[in-house]
């Protein structure tokens, strides 16, 4: 069935597939205390850490995790100032579609297939599900790295009822070069494979509200109003890696928005427009901050 299952993903374009075990992933466990003894879980917003650990109570019955990686990158473009991971339409969406393909043919395969499909807002943990599952290595930046694509590939996950063999993970980390570590705009990269996110220059641009006077000088450091790319930018995993062969990924592209449209269309026509793109999540206003600060 394993063999089946690559096959289908390689007939709708996902090169990068694995499995997880269904956890309880008492490692990653370890990790989060210590995230929550930093003060730096708060804002995760990901529900209570049990459901982090026991992938069974989102599905009772669950067996194992196929993880799939979508690879994202479109090229560079030099007057872009939204972030890589924003300019095609909301991955998501992208990603959901996808994993539900997979679902709906393992259905009509498995007898009794159960399954839940989830990218981003799931209550597991991405990067460990795609380390897990063999599909990359970590990086210093936090990144999960891939040989063809670097990191700038999504992560998305099925819960599943049926015990696909497990895949294991890579024996390796990122070359160490701690080139993102001296180049972070918010000088948080621990150099431990994890972030302070409080200072992260992508959560801050993402914040709505007045930015305190630390937080505007991170912002300024760099001209993308939405999110930030520099740990990935400047990482050598990243040079001279494969374009992605995702249709929604390499059409439709929007790298940059104007300051006039900011200025003069209402949130509700913002919206309207850009509704099914990652970076309208949090409204105009903080897009449009976000540019007087840069560009004042
Ligand atoms: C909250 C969140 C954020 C927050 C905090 C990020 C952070 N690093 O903590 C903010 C807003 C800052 C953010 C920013 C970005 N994010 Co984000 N984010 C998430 C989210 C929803 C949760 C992440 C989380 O729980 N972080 C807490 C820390 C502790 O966990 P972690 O970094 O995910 O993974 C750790 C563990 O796996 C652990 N670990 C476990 N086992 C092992 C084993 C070994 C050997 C090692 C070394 C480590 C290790 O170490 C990892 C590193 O800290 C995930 C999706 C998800 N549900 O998982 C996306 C996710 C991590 N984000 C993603 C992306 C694309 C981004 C940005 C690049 C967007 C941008 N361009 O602006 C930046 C990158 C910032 C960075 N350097 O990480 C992708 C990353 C894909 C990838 N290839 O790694 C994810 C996976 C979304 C997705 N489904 O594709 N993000
Ligand atoms: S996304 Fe930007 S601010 Fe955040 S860790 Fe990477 S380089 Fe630093
Ligand atoms: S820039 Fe260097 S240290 Fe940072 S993730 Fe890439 S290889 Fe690792």
């Amino acid at each position: 069935m394993k063999k089946a299952l690559i096959e289908f993903c390689k007939s709708i374009n996902i090169e990068h597939i694995g499995i997880a075990p269904s956890g309880p992933y008492e490692d990653l466990k370890e990790i989060w205390e210590k995230k929550i003894e930093m003060g730096f879980a708060h804002i995760f917003d990901k529900g209570s850490l049990d459901k982090m650990i026991y992938p069974d109570l989102t599905l009772e019955d669950a067996k194992s995790v196929i993880v799939c990686l979508f690879p994202y990158y479109c090229g560079d473009f030099e007057d872009a100032n939204l972030s890589k991971y924003a300019y095609s339409v909301d991955y998501h969406i992208t990603v959901i579609n996808m994993l539900e393909k997979i679902g709906e043919f393992l259905k009509k395969n498995i007898e009794g297939f159960n399954y839940k499909a989830f990218a981003d807002a799931g209550p597991l943990n991405d990067r460990y599900l795609a380390y897990k599952a063999g599909l990359g290595f970590y990086g210093i930046n936090s990144h999960i790295i891939t040989d063809e694509y670097g990191s700038y590939v999504f992560i998305g996950y099925i819960i599943n009822n049926y015990p696909f063999e497990h895949d294991n993970p890579q024996d390796r980390t990122c070359l160490k070069c701690f080139e993102c570590v001296k180049r972070c705009p918010g000088q948080c990269i621990l150099g431990d494979f994890t972030i302070n996110p409080l200072k992260c220059r992508s959560y801050i641009s993402q914040k709505k509200g007045e930015l305190s006077g630390e937080d505007v000088e991170i912002l300024k450091k760099n001209p993308l109003i939405w999110g930030c790319d520099v740990c990935q930018d400047v990482c050598p995993h990243n040079q001279g890696i494969k374009k992605t062969e995702l249709e929604d990924f390499k059409s439709n592209i929007k790298y940059r928005i104007d300051y006039e449209e900011l200025k003069d269309v209402s949130n509700k026509e913002f919206l309207r427009r850009h509704k099914d793109r990652a970076f309208s999540w949090r409204g105009k206003g903080v897009l449009q901050r976000n540019f007087e600060i840069i560009n004042e």
